[in-house]
């Protein structure tokens, strides 16, 4: 029987160590897991902090894949690869090895304990929506009916 699959998004983010090596390896690790296929990944963005911005630029990407897991299994996913990277993470909005958020799955929208998806702050954040623009340009946010492309043009034009 054909799995059904969903197209979801990841956003990825590292500001210690080798960068490009913790991203590398991360996507890596996404490919290698059962019922996840990485479809697509986005150039690698060197990135100010935004937020807590005493600490090093960020390089940031965004993955697309198609998944047979469940959103939650989603996010075991993302926190064991964060464990196995080491993720050091010193502080709450501080540096860290290695970060994966569920930015969207399918046309879902989830409010739980430990998972919201759309991302919350997805909209307002260029260094998650520049990539994403890059590899997904027509994907719609389910909650505000925007595609990826809009939301970029709309928050550059505000910078
Ligand atoms: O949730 C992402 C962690 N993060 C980032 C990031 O990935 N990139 C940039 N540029 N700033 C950030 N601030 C936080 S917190």
């Amino acid at each position: 029987m054909n799995e059904v699959k969903v197209t979801a998004y990841i956003g990825l983010g590292s500001n210690m160590g080798d960068r490009e090596e913790g991203l590398n390896h991360a996507v890596e690790l996404l490919g290698k897991t059962e019922g996840i296929e990485v479809t697509a990944v986005s150039s690698y963005y060197n990135t100010a902090p935004v937020g807590y911005i005493e600490q090093p630029d960020f390089l940031n990407a965004a993955a697309e894949i198609k998944t047979a897991l469940p959103p939650n299994g989603l996010l075991q996913v993302c926190m064991s690869i964060e464990k196995e990277l080491k993720r050091e993470r010193v502080m709450r909005w501080g540096p860290r090895t290695i970060d994966l958020d569920i930015l969207l799955y399918g046309d879902r929208i989830i409010s739980g304990e430990h998972l919201t998806v759309p991302h919350p702050r997805m909209h307002e954040r260029n260094f998650v929506l520049k990539p994403l623009n890059e590899i997904a340009p027509y994907a719609i946010h389910p909650v505000n009916g925007q595609t990826v492309s809009e939301m970029y043009r709309v928050l550059s034009s505000a910078e």
